[in-house]
């Protein structure tokens, strides 16, 4: 039987997942406002992989005997002053879930469930990939500046993103 208090880091963590979900789905609807339906793909994929993450510890959390307790999902922004500004946005937010997913790692430890340890090294990992295909587009808008042009094939660019079903744990 999982211990208490790694179930409650579990359960902290689902939600912090789904807030993720939450957060892009927010974003993917302010770049269809502007109309870049290659950004709002980017989103979308982005979407799907926070279910995924989300899911994932659902899952694990149930088969280690756990209970699943959903809280509420906090009310995500739905404004940002440019497209360069929510990858800012995106880039401080992926930031913040790596520190959450190492506060659960050391909660792993303390209680010296070997087991979840494991299972959260391969969010640790996929969080250093999240970073820096965030930090990417980050990056390549700040250059754009106010260019439209390469905004749009940017857009461009970011339509090609596609989701694979990840494989956790
Ligand atoms: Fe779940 O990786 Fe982003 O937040």
């Amino acid at each position: 039987m999982i211990d208490k208090k790694m179930e409650q880091a579990f359960n902290e963590q689902i939600n912090a997942e789904f807030f993720s979900e939450y957060l892009y789905l927010s974003m993917k609807a302010y770049f269809a406002d502007l109309n870049l339906p290659g950004f709002v793909n980017w989103l979308s994929v982005q979407v799907q992989e926070e279910h995924a993450h989300g899911m994932g510890m659902f899952d694990y959390l149930i088969q280690r005997g756990g209970t699943v307790k959903l809280s509420e999902i906090a009310k995500p922004d739905s404004c940002w002053a440019s497209p360069v500004e929510c990858f800012r946005k995106i880039s401080e937010h992926e930031q913040l879930v790596t520190s959450l997913i190492n506060k659960r790692m050391d909660v792993a430890e303390e209680v010296k469930d070997r087991a979840a340890m494991h299972f959260l090294d391969w969010y640790l990992k996929e969080q250093v990939e999240e970073e820096d295909s965030v930090c990417n587009v980050l990056r390549t808008l700040e250059l754009i500046g106010d260019d439209k042009h390469a905004l749009l094939m940017l857009d461009r660019e970011l339509a090609t993103r596609t989701f694979t079903q990840p494989v956790i744990g």
